[in-house]
């Protein structure tokens, strides 16, 4: 299958580049589309669109309920979440102690119905024995494994203080059954007090290693970002070194580095919501293992933050999420590419519970995938054969591949289906179908073996479901003699 060959083969180009290779990313994706996030006041999941692309969710019908206690699962405090590349969600509760997946089977925008919901991991009496007590962070890797940063309790079960691997070794779509979750690190120094260790977010990078950040707050473990590298590649980081300290941004009276995320070319942005209310981006650009004052930035600041979640938007926005007076958005641009975003105009509120009609209160977030297209080779001789590959949202969309032949107008945008990049008065609609269960969909095409086909050619798919359809990025097809 197509989509399995090219992500192992991604995964293989992955491991020959990185000496230390560890484990593949998946986020941020290449393109983004709506915004999930928990809400521990409503106990449930919001979806966000920008249904009429002006830019923010604060418009009338733009708050969606994606999920809401129903069935018998009720949750109390969801405190993190993740998307996959199936399309799947992932939430964690740190109160009733379970991860649980979502995805919307019939299209119609959520995650409410039969089937679309199911409990994958009892974090306290998994079949591995485990205790995950509080879990404040999840990632998902390119393998489909999900990665928890859990925090010791202070009533019983008290669990650890550490970084979890989650792999679904038999394949019956949970995370529950023995051996499937597995230590990968367990902090020096974290078991005793609660606050001796509270790791919050957990990332993987795309140099491959595994980072997450730390807020405790007794002095015994080093508050920052620490790194995980598993030099002896037995599966863990437990083995001596292979833990270390990369960042400690500036201490400021107690900082609060609760939020993480690592870019594509390893910017690493840490937000304090303490009473410092700073963001700090910091890069290890001479590769010595540590970020050093010459290679931090204080990105942005403001008053009052409560920020829970830091996202990665594929325009190169940062989105913090905080649940605060009013709960918020904001994305920051460096638009002056000074290195911050603290300029006239670089903070803006993409979400506020005083101006949308909905109130949401965001303990964490994440981004779901948009479409995208790409030929597969790009460019052919007439009279041979290509492929259009179309990455959608998640398995069973529809996807409708469209080839234009005139020259590529200015990109448009047209709400709420995303942006036209091909020439909309020159265009036929070559395939149909839908997304295979890996969300992929796969075109053949045949290059008619005339020197009239030669020419440069534009294309884009239009994939999603009933509730949302969406225009996929332009590719282009170069057909030669
Ligand atoms: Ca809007
Ligand atoms: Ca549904
Ligand atoms: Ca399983
Ligand atoms: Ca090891």
């Amino acid at each position: 299958m197509a989509s399995r060959t090219v992500s192992r083969s991604l995964f293989a180009a992955l491991l020959g580049a990185a000496a230390t290779a560890q484990v593949p990313p998946l986020l941020p994706f290449q393109r983004h589309l709506d915004l999930l996030c928990v809400d521990s006041t409503f106990d449930g999941v919001w979806r966000l669109a920008d249904l009429n692309q002006d830019g923010d969710h604060n418009d009338a019908g733009e708050q969606i309920v994606y999920y809401s206690d129903v069935g018998n699962i009720t949750l109390t405090n969801p405190a993190c979440i993740t998307v996959a590349q199936d399309g799947t969600c992932y939430i964690a509760d740190s109160t009733i102690d379970i991860i649980l997946a979502l995805r919307d089977q019939n299209g119609d925008g959520d995650a409410n119905d039969a089937g679309e919901f199911r409990v994958v991991c009892n974090s306290i009496a998994n079949g591995s024995g485990i205790l995950m007590a509080s879990i404040q962070g999840l990632c998902v890797d390119g393998l489909g494994r999900l990665w928890v940063a859990n925090a010791n309790s202070g009533t019983t079960p008290l669990g650890n203080d550490g970084i979890y691997q989650l792999t679904d070794l038999n394949t019956d779509g949970d995370f529950d059954d023995a051996g499937e979750v597995v230590d990968y690190y367990t902090v020096v120094g974290g078991a005793g007090a609660v606050g001796n260790s509270i790791p919050t977010k957990v990332w993987i990078g795309t140099d491959t290693n595994v980072y997450y950040a730390e807020v405790g707050s007794t002095g015994v473990v080093t508050k920052g970002v620490w790194k995980l590298v598993d030099g002896n590649t037995d599966g863990d980081c437990n083995d001596p070194g292979e833990a270390s300290l990369l960042w400690t941004p500036p201490f400021v009276n107690s900082p609060f580095y609760w939020s993480l995320a690592v870019d594509p070319v390893g910017n690493v942005y840490t937000t304090d919501h303490s009473a410092n209310e700073q963001v700090w981006r910091g890069n290890d650009l001479n590769g010595n293992g540590t970020i050093e004052p010459s290679e931090q930035t204080l990105f942005y600041q403001t008053s009052a933050s409560t920020w829970w979640d830091v996202l990665l938007r594929d325009d190169g926005a940062v989105l913090l999420v905080e649940a605060q007076t009013p709960d918020r958005i904001t994305a920051l641009r460096d638009l002056n590419n000074d290195g911050d975003a603290r300029d006239a105009g670089e903070a803006v509120e993409i979400y506020q519970s005083g101006v949308a009609p909905q109130a949401i209160s965001m303990r964490g977030a994440a981004l779901m995938r948009a479409p995208r297209l790409g030929a597969a080779p790009p460019s052919v001789q007439i009279g041979n054969a290509t492929s259009f590959i179309t990455e959608a949202n998640k398995p069973g969309d529809l996807v409708v591949v469209a080839l234009s032949v005139g020259p590529a107008p200015l990109p448009f945008p047209l709400a709420p289906w995303g942006t036209v990049e091909i020439d909309l008065s020159g265009f036929v609609v070559l395939g149909f179908g839908l997304s295979d269960p890996f969300g992929v969909h796969v075109l053949p095409f045949a290059v008619p073996n005339s020197l009239s086909a030669v020419g440069t050619y534009g294309l884009q798919s239009l994939a999603g479901d009933n509730f949302r359809l969406f225009l996929s990025n332009y590719a282009a097809l170069q057909i030669t003699p």
